[in-house]
């Protein structure tokens, strides 16, 4: 791949300042290679050590899309390579030189001006628009460990919100938001928060249902899917994008179970507003309904299957509960409404033949549906998934070879075989101190800094937000990952301090009152396991190049923290990175021994600059999902009250929720194509996950120059509503509805169903006038015009991928893009 034929990059000569703690400032493997040799013979008596094969002048790294190899010259990474055994190595990789000399580092510890002159709480409709004002780091550990403290005492852990959702870097010790919860639970506990913004309505549905959180169990093996499966349906899914990235490194091992299917020409139909890159991949057929109506869909295809006598009732009997009331609402008994195909047509906009047609063809073929997450991200984003796994039961095939439905084939490779070796632990979070206050879910966070006191429903539970006075984000990215941006901003200055570690200006960190400089994960030591499902690899993360200007690792920032909070020796358990490492390296390595397996001693691993390749037992490359449970239901129950698959859950019904019946069923959105608003706001929204970006990660970067449009997020238009707006391929748009506005640059295509724009979540927030509320965002965040309810009061899960808006070409003064630039004082 010629992407990977890096030329040397031209970056200026910059000076280092080398980290001031001792942790950071010795890079572990200085003058150790090139360690070929040492390597070659390791792999020549281990045959689970693969020795790299290529260019030993590299640094053996990892991020969240892939290993490589750094080439570092005079302390500046300059150029990066592909390990020898990735199959799907991406472009990501090389942007590795342009994020450690990114132009917007930060480069010392800040503080807002009116933060430090006048104290915690002070102006905060400043905040994103203060002057900033350089401290020493003992200085701002001081700040932030007195307010630490002074809230502890006043008014307890529930003060202060720590959770801090985010995605950071890789790395199985510098994992930041885990160091904070570290540092936290050692200090007096903290508000924390439940769920995720990726599955929060699927993985509490689920669990339910099936009995777990199924979104992040191993998936049917790939070989097995490719043997047998006749058809293929992707449902809300575009896995040949977002099996760039993984939680861990990743594998990438699930595109080349796409390319096997495409190679073998197996039948496969995407479901997708958009044309996506994967239908495009495999050649799917593709099927564009209505965004946000797959649960009326699946209804239609539901009735089909059962009035045509297409259903197995001998699976339904022996491995669900419930599909007797299911089937009343199906049939209309319960509200008069019979959920026939053309009841669905007329909802999700997709012929009833067509519907019709599905059915049979999932019925007759030995069927894989492979369901997506962006359908769950949606209000009563619970229902899309139990209806897949309800059609899926119909169809009698789960737990079969190749059979059912697997919800992750398109998340961090699931299906990749397992390996037999060991796993990395990470440093523990600690346990939580007793009086630690109930966590709030994750994208009820804007709500519960408006609303302290007010009490919400949550899987059965009540939840009462606490009165937070301060917030802590590392490693993620608020200011793009929640819901309607505008209001976030609002919602945070009813905190009184808000502090972020991180590397760059962020819209997060220009929000803040104290950011931290971090490192990047290339300028310190790690550990880190490569592949989520198959834990096939261990790859050693060596450091690349010195910290940069005066950042500093997270854990040293906590040990600092800790050290004047007391407790100190209880953060870092006496122990430094190369003793952290090895404790991590020998638990693995015993695991192995344990499974078999041998492995070099921690010092030989890494000198070696080499990582482990974990071998994969031939059975476990035909495991299938739900087989055990389908070859005995009764010694292998899933985890559900009835230890069945629960179509009807009678838990759910107990809880009386108005917005999550006792069984799947359609229920408006909030917001859509038929809803009064969109008589104001006639487009609906898709937010899908960026090709060349891993969310807000990277945007920094000049891949954006090959995504961005006019210099701004691009928005993907049907030719039909872009010619009755006047706007043509590579316009300035603007994109609006009540809750915001953004510049967005037009892609006029074909790609998209007409009534619905993409434009990928990710952008960073850069309003054109800081002081003014829902200012024109100059960069195109889309979390500018999304909503921010709860999925339901079951998962309360994030409506992200779903909005209504409208769209006019952009016809103002010129707006400089500033997302990426640093701010005042900075
Ligand atoms: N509308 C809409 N919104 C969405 C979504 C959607 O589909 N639509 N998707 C949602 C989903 S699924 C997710 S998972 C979230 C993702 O939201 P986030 O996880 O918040 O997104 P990231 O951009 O990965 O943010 C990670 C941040 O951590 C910083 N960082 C990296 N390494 C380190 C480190 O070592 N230390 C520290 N302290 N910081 C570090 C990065 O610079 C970056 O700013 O977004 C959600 N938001
Ligand atoms: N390159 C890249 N890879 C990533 C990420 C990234 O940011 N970039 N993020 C990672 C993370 S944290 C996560 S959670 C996963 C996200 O994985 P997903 O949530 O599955 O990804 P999305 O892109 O949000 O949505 C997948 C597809 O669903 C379609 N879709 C959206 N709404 C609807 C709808 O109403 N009906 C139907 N039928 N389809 C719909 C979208 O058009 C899109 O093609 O990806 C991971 N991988
Ligand atoms: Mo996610």
């Amino acid at each position: 791949m010629s992407v990977f034929e890096q030329q040397p990059l031209k970056l200026s000569r910059r000076r280092f300042l080398l980290g001031t703690s001792a942790m950071a400032a010795v890079p572990l493997l200085s003058g150790l290679w090139p360690k070929s040799a040492l390597a070659e013979a390791i792999s020549q008596a281990l045959p689970q050590f693969v020795a790299l094969r290529q260019a030993q002048k590299g640094i053996l790294t990892a991020a969240h899309w892939g290993a490589f190899e750094a080439i570092v010259e005079n302390d500046k990474m300059v150029a990066v390579q592909s390990v020898g055994d990735d199959p799907y190595p991406n472009e990501l990789i090389t942007m590795a030189p342009y994020q450690v000399h990114a132009k917007n580092r930060i480069k010392y510890p800040m503080v807002r001006k009116s933060w430090l002159e006048h104290g915690p709480g002070s102006h905060p409709e400043l905040r994103g628009n203060d002057e900033w004002v350089r401290v020493s780091w003992d200085k701002a550990l001081d700040l932030v460990s007195g307010q630490i403290t002074r809230l502890q005492k006043e008014f307890g852990p529930q003060s202060i919100y720590a959770g801090s959702y985010g995605w950071k870097s890789v790395g199985m010790l510098h994992n930041s938001r885990t160091l904070l919860q570290r540092l936290m639970n050692l200090s007096g506990g903290f508000l924390g928060y439940a769920g995720d913004y990726s599955t929060g309505a699927a993985q509490v549905i689920m669990t339910h249902v099936v009995g777990s959180m199924e979104v992040y169990e191993q998936q049917t093996a790939w070989p097995n899917v490719i043997e047998n499966t006749q058809l293929v349906v992707m449902w809300g899914c575009n896995p040949m994008v977002t099996l760039k990235n993984s939680w861990n490194v990743p594998d990438h091992y699930g595109q080349t179970g796409f390319e096997a299917l495409k190679k073998k020409g197996t039948r496969i139909i995407s479901i997708d507003p958009v044309h996506n890159d994967s239908a495009k991949f495999v050649n799917a057929e593709w099927i564009a309904p209505h965004p946000y109506t797959d649960s009326a869909m699946l209804l239609g295809i539901a009735h089909t299957l059962l009035t045509e006598k297409l259903h197995n009732p001998d699976f339904i009997k022996t491995y669900t509960v419930g599909f007797d009331k299911f089937e009343q609402y199906l049939m209309g008994k319960t509200d008069g409404e019979e959920k026939t195909a053309e009841w669905a047509e007329a909802i999700c906009g997709i012929k009833a033949d067509t519907l019709r047609q599905l059915a049979r063809d999932m019925a007759k073929n030995r069927t894989m549906i492979m369901g997506g997450w962006g359908i769950q991200r949606q209000h009563h984003g619970e229902q899309p998934h139990w209806m897949l796994v309800t059609v899926a039961s119909m169809l009698g095939q789960i737990g079969l070879p190749g059979g059912g439905f697997g919800f992750s084939y398109h998340y961090s490779s699931g299906g990749s075989p397992t390996a037999k070796g060991g796993i990395v632990a990470g440093i523990s979070a600690g346990n939580a101190p007793k009086n630690s206050p109930t966590p709030i879910p994750v994208a009820r966070i804007a709500e519960c800094l408006t609303s302290p006191g007010k009490t919400v429903d949550f899987n059965g539970n009540k939840v009462t937000y606490p009165d937070v006075k301060m917030i802590y984000v590392s490693g993620g990215n608020p200011f793009h990952q929640h819901q309607d941006t505008n209001n976030l901003r609002k919602a945070y200055s009813h905190a009184e301090t808000v502090v972020v570690n991180e590397p760059y200006w962020t819209a997060t960190a220009k929000h803040a009152d104290i950011v931290l400089p971090v490192t990047t994960s290339y300028e310190r030591n790690d550990l880190e396991m490569g592949g989520d499902y198959s834990q096939l690899y261990v790859f050693p993360m060596h450091q690349c190049v010195p910290p940069q200007f005066e950042a500093r690792n997270d854990f040293d920032i906590f040990a600092g923290l800790a050290d004047r909070l007391g407790v100190h020796d209880a953060f870092t358990e006496g122990k430094d990175e190369t003793q952290w490492l090895k404790g991590m390296y020998d638990d693995m390595k015993l695991q192995a021994r344990n499974a078999r397996v041998a492995l070099p001693p921690f010092d030989m691993f890494w000198a070696s600059n080499n990582y482990v390749r974990f071998p994969v037992p031939e059975a476990n490359t035909q495991w299938v999902r739900f087989a055990d449970f389908r070859e005995n239901p009764l010694l292998n129950p899933l985890g559900t009250p009835s230890g069945k698959i629960e179509i009807f859950s009678d838990t759910i019904a107990k809880m009386n929720y108005a917005d999550c019946k006792g069984y799947p069923s359609w229920m408006p959105p909030h917001e859509w194509y038929k809803a009064e608003i969109a008589e104001k706001y006639p487009l609906s929204l898709n937010t899908a996950h960026a090709t060349n970006r891993l969310h807000s990660q990277l945007d920094n970067t000049p891949l954006r120059e090959k995504h961005a449009v006019a210099d701004r997020e691009a928005i993907l238009i049907n030719p039909q509503d872009a010619e009755k707006r006047g706007i043509k391929n590579g316009d300035l748009v603007r994109a609006f509805n009540d809750r915001g506005q953004i510049l967005v640059g037009a892609i006029v295509s074909e790609d998209i169903r007409s009534g619905v724009v993409r434009i990928s979540e990710g952008a960073w927030f850069d309003p054109a006038d800081p002081a003014e509320d829902k200012s024109l965002c100059k960069n195109g965040n889309v979390n500018c015009l999304t909503f921010d309810i709860g999925s339901s009061s079951l998962a309360q899960g994030n409506c992200g991928q779903m909005a209504q808006l409208e769209i006019e070409k952009y016809t103002g003064p010129m707006l400089k893009n500033t997302a990426h630039d640093v701010p005042m004082g900075a």
